[in-house]
């Protein structure tokens, strides 16, 4: 552990995670000073989520660097770039830069399961989460999932094991971290905008094995290239999960059955019409995923198989929300990129009203417009991609294209134009900024509109 008593740190951004760290910091003896770079944050608000008596300094607005002079160590929000001017100030200062992850790390105890990829990490970690804690006593499940790593840390012990949601935002601003068992589900092009380029974000996920070695594991998947060839360059031992065919070691689907592959033995282990409760093919993933995972954190199978067959889909992800004059709704607001939105068509059997859209994040729609597939019988475009999104769709041929001028409205045309059998489905392949806070929000207001509506 690193001793940052009496030292003064500084902290970026004043959300979830930088009130975090300033709290962690200060229990620990150091001395945080929060910047925060919106003008419209408050100083006294920012205060009361402190600790009490906190005699952190809080700055908003322009960053004054002079205030570097004797800072020991940054600690950066995920949500601020690595390549922010003041960022580049701290690295030519030779300040060490850090995420919220790495300082949680650095206070906390016990072992640490960590999960990325572009898409699965909440449902998989929320299951592994569910797995761990009906088997071990002290569990935390902390990160990009919504609840800071560092809020966790002080309640730890040797006994702890967390399990970590980790973002590609978080990933860039690790230095020790190292967890015992690692995942990476998939990579696809996602947050291009704040990585540049997809190197840049392969790499910042390939991050989450950069301490681990041959007494660690790495849980990657077989179908996905990126992470198929990391496999050859991972320093952790690889457990492989495959949806599409049978490995000679790993985890793998066959047919309805999820299948162990391992010290030249095969195992039969679940089925997934009758053994789970979630559906889509990248659920199946998630769970063969977690399976990897669990059983090389100690769980026995017997108790993996037992949880998966009690866990029920994660809130926003392809969430049944209710059947209104016979039309199934489904919030899946999480799809906040076009790869898990596309994973939400892919679970639809019917024809489908589809509510995309959002804020621009530089991504391109054409695979998604492609996944449609004849399932889709109308698009309610929203927000500020709604232009991009609707060229895109006329391009690949799809043309049944509505605009909407609020969330509302695009509810209120869903109504209008679904008809029993039909389903209705919030996946909008965009963030929710600029409309929303988070996508949570969003996915909440479709499930208020949707359950207020008559049967
Ligand atoms: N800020 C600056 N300067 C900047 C950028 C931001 O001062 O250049 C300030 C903002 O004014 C704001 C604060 O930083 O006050 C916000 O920080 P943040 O965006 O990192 O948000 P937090 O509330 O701290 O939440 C973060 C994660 N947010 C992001 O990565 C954008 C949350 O993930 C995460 O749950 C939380 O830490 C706890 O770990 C959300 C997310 O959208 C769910 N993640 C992305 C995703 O899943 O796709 C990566």
């Amino acid at each position: 552990m690193i001793d940052l008593n009496g030292k003064r740190v500084i902290v970026v951004g004043t959300g979830i995670s930088g009130i975090g760290s300033a709290k962690l910091l200060e229990e620990n003896g150091a001395i945080p000073v929060i910047y925060d770079g919106n003008t419209k944050v408050v100083k006294e608000e920012v205060k009361e989520k402190l600790v009490q008596g906190s005699k952190a300094e809080i700055i908003i607005g322009e960053f004054p660097a002079e205030i570097l002079e004797d800072i020991s160590l940054a600690v950066l929000s995920p949500g601020v770039p690595t390549d922010a001017d003041f960022v580049l100030c701290m690295k030519e200062k030779k300040i060490p830069v850090w995420g919220e992850i790495e300082l949680a790390y650095n206070y906390g105890k016990g072992r640490v399961i960590a999960i990325t990829g572009t898409n699965g990490k909440t449902t998989t970690t929320s299951l592994v989460g569910q797995i761990m804690q009906e088997y071990y006593d002290s569990v935390y499940i902390v990160g990009n999932i919504g609840n800071p790593y560092t809020q966790a840390a002080p309640l730890m012990n040797e006994e702890t094991v967390s399990v970590a949601e980790i973002s590609s935002f978080q990933l860039e601003t690790i230095e020790y971290f190292h967890p015992q068992v690692s995942a990476i589900l998939n990579i696809t092009p996602d947050h291009l905008n704040r990585h540049h380029t997809m190197g840049n974000y392969v790499a910042a996920k390939e991050a989450i094995t950069m301490n681990q070695t041959k007494d660690d594991y790495c849980v990657l998947n077989y179908e996905n290239e990126y992470t198929r060839d990391f496999g050859e360059r991972c320093p952790a031992q690889v457990v492989f999960f495959s949806s599409a065919r049978r490995l000679e070691n790993g985890i793998y689907l066959d047919g309805e059955d999820i299948y162990l592959a391992k010290d030249g033995k095969t195992t039969r282990l679940m089925n997934v019409k009758t053994d789970m409760n979630l559906v889509g093919i990248c659920n199946i993933e998630n769970v063969m995923a977690a399976i990897g995972i669990s059983m090389n954190a100690g769980v026995p199978m017997e108790n993996i198989l037992g949880t998966i067959k009690r866990f029920v889909a994660v809130e926003h992800r392809i969430e049944y929300v209710a059947t209104k004059k016979g039309v199934m709704y489904y919030n899946d607001s999480k799809a906040t990129n076009t790869d898990a939105a596309i994973q939400g068509i892919k679970a639809m059997d019917k024809p489908t009203v589809l509510i995309g859209g959002g804020y621009d994040k530089g991504s391109e729609y054409d695979d998604w417009i492609q996944s449609f597939d004849g399932k889709v019988k109308l698009l309610v475009l929203i927000g500020q991609t709604r232009e991009k999104i609707a060229e895109c769709a006329r391009r690949n041929g799809f043309e049944k294209i509505v605009f909407a001028d609020s969330f509302e409205d695009a509810l209120d045309i869903c109504v209008k134009e679904a008809k029993n059998g039909d389903a209705v489905l919030l996946s909008p392949a965009c963030a929710s900024w600029g409309m929303f806070p988070n996508y949570e929000v969003r996915g909440r207001m479709f499930k208020e509109y949707v359950n207020k509506l008559g049967e």
